[in-house]
């Protein structure tokens, strides 16, 4: 039997008529208790309330924009049999995150006898932040040196349901941060250490006493965030004090969209805000992360800076939140001479940096027995002297890995947005070693070229490489790319995928292995494979199924023929 379950707004204190800002469930949606519903937001503090009960939404009762209060229902739950569990033991009450109850009865802010301060160092304090304990510190908006005023945002500390900014209850020159940004911190803990410029701290506003006496009655050292009256300050969860937190600094978005941006890697101070009052919604990380994985490219900047922010250690990648390079003073450490790339190592350098980030790529390594093949190759080479033809390793992996595109056609596709684009032609991109630096000459239809032109052609392309004289032409439409290290050594690499290609194969140079046939050790030509795949297009399975039937077709090239 299945049961409706209510699930409404738990106790939020005196808190009223709160603005529903987000909606995150829907008719149909199966929830799991403590899964977020809805998020709230008053002027001071953004809470999410969690599900108090499992099962399939059935109605929701509100829409964004609606007030709320304690008791509000958002919505009804089917909750199949037993599952139906606890109407649970009363909503989970959102965590303390804002302060406290304004009673209705003090209409105005009251000036609190605020610590006198005449000049000297005070320590700013977590404030009462009710039962909340141990919550970690997401943001640090203020360094040593800095002058802050009072209700300055010093730090953001953020639950799992809700996220608040500690201001300032003094004036002054920052002398000492005591809190690195994932520290946890409770009420009282300490966190910056403020030279006063002398009764700067004095008239710090405090909530108008009543709810909280115990707070307001002590000179509490945590001023209403915004001075403001009474009225406007949250009474959100539990306990309180006077209102200490507030929900703004740099970027205003919900507990569950910094939990979202943070998993991304995204810094929200990038994102473009569409929802009321600037706040940054799910939707707009996420269309930050889509425009940049389409375009490539870092909001505000241009691709060539983009790229060489990303291969110098820009700060900004894809809205990735990394240091600046590093800067060091090398002839302090012994002589040195400074060239400047090369052309093509710039421009090969800035999308490599591209690929490397944005592409999830896993390399998944084979080894093909070309024993036979290479027999064939040197046999055919041999017989073929006189004509001036010849065969190379890398004509016939080119022309085996046509084969394998067309059997496993996902390795034959570019992302573009949503879709997967599937091309129906076959261009093999082969990377060529030149005294410049990198290059891609494209061999084009392969699949309609015999290994001898397909040889034919990579030799005069790598040889045109060689002689700096590839055009763009010869550079583009590539569907698959082949680097070939066999002429040099190595045993396995990882290359990185050429966008929008979605994989790349490496070979390094063939050795011989002892390889066991069921009875003795026998010598085999072991060609190592490396092949790398944008994970978001080929799985592991399919990457090792398509390495598997191409180490088959090289182990028997009349295998490509079927
Ligand atoms: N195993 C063993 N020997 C191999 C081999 C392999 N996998 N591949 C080639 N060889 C041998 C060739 O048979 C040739 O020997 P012979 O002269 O006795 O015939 C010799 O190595 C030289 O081959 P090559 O490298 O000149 O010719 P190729 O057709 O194999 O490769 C090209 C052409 C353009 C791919 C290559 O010159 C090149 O530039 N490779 C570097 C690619 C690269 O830098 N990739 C890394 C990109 S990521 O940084």
């Amino acid at each position: 039997m299945s049961q409706l379950i209510e699930v409404k707004v738990p106790d939020i204190g005196d808190f009223d008529a709160v603005p529903v800002i987000e909606l995150f469930v829907k008719v149909g949606d199966t929830i799991a208790v403590d899964d977020a519903i809805a998020t709230l937001e008053s002027d001071k503090a953004t809470m999410d309330v969690p599900s108090s009960a499992a099962g399939v939404v059935k109605e929701v009762r509100v829409n964004i924009g609606d007030k709320v209060s304690e008791g509000s229902v958002l919505i009804k739950v089917e909750a199949a049999g037993a599952a139906a569990s606890a109407p649970a033991a009363a909503p989970a009450p959102v965590p303390a995150a804002a302060p406290a109850p304004a009673p209705a009865a003090a209409a105005a802010p009251a000036t609190a006898a605020a610590p006198a301060v005449a000049g000297g160092v005070v320590e700013v304090k977590v404030p009462d932040i009710g039962d909340f304990d141990a919550v970690p510190v997401i943001e640090l908006f203020v360094k040593v040196g800095d002058t802050i005023k009072v209700d300055d945002a010093i730090a953001t500390l953020e639950s799992d349901k809700a996220t608040m900014d500690v201001p300032s209850s003094h004036a002054g020159v920052v002398k000492e941060v005591l809190v690195s940004v994932g520290d946890k911190v409770g009420e009282g803990s300490v966190l910056l250490k403020l030279e006063t410029a002398g009764g700067a701290a004095a008239a710090i506003p405090v909530a108008p006493a009543a709810a909280a006496p115990a707070a307001v009655a002590a000179p509490s050292p945590a001023p209403l965030a915004d001075g403001g009256p009474a009225a406007s300050a949250p009474a959100a969860m539990p306990a309180a004090a006077p209102s200490a937190v507030k929900v703004g600094g740099k970027v205003h978005a919900s507990p569950s969209v910094r939990a979202f941006a943070r998993e991304l890697g995204v810094d929200l101070g990038q994102v473009k805000a569409t929802g009321p009052k600037g706040r940054i919604l799910k939707e707009d990380v996420a269309g930050f992360i889509k425009a940049a994985m389409t375009s490539g490219v870092v909001p505000g900047k241009t691709p060539a800076a983009a790229a060489a922010g990303a291969s110098l250690g820009g700060a900004q990648l894809g809205g990735l939140d990394l240091l600046p390079w590093p800067k060091v003073d090398f002839a302090k450490f012994g002589e040195i001479e400074v060239k400047p790339l090369s052309r093509i190592k710039k421009i090969s350098g800035q999308n490599l940096a591209r690929n490397w980030v944005m592409i999830p790529a896993v390399t998944y390594h084979e080894d093909a027995d070309i024993t036979d093949l290479e027999a064939f190759r040197v046999q055919m080479n041999k017989e073929y002297e006189k004509s001036g033809k010849k065969l190379t390793m890398l004509a016939f992996i080119i022309k085996a890995s046509v084969r394998a595109l067309q059997e496993f056609p996902e390795f034959n596709t570019s992302l573009d947005g949503d879709n997967l684009v599937y091309k129906k032609y076959f261009n093999i991109a082969f990377a060529a070693d030149t005294p410049n630096g990198l290059v891609v000459p494209v061999v084009k239809d392969a699949d309609k070229k015999s290994v001898f032109d397909i040889a034919a052609e990579t030799g005069a392309l790598a040889k045109k490489a060689r002689d700096g004289k590839l055009g763009p032409a010869d550079m583009s439409g590539a569907c698959f790319t082949i680097s070939s290290l066999g002429g040099i050594g190595g045993t396995y690499f990882a290359p990185i995928v050429n966008a929008p290609e979605v994989a790349i194969l490496g070979v390094n140079k063939s050795v011989m292995k002892p390889v066991w046939d069921g009875k003795a050790f026998v010598p085999r030509l072991t060609l190592p494979m490396s092949l790398t795949a944008d994970h978001r297009v080929i799985d592991g399975a399919l990457a090792t199924r398509f390495n598997v039937y191409l180490a088959q077709l090289l182990a028997d090239f009349r295998r490509v023929m079927l």
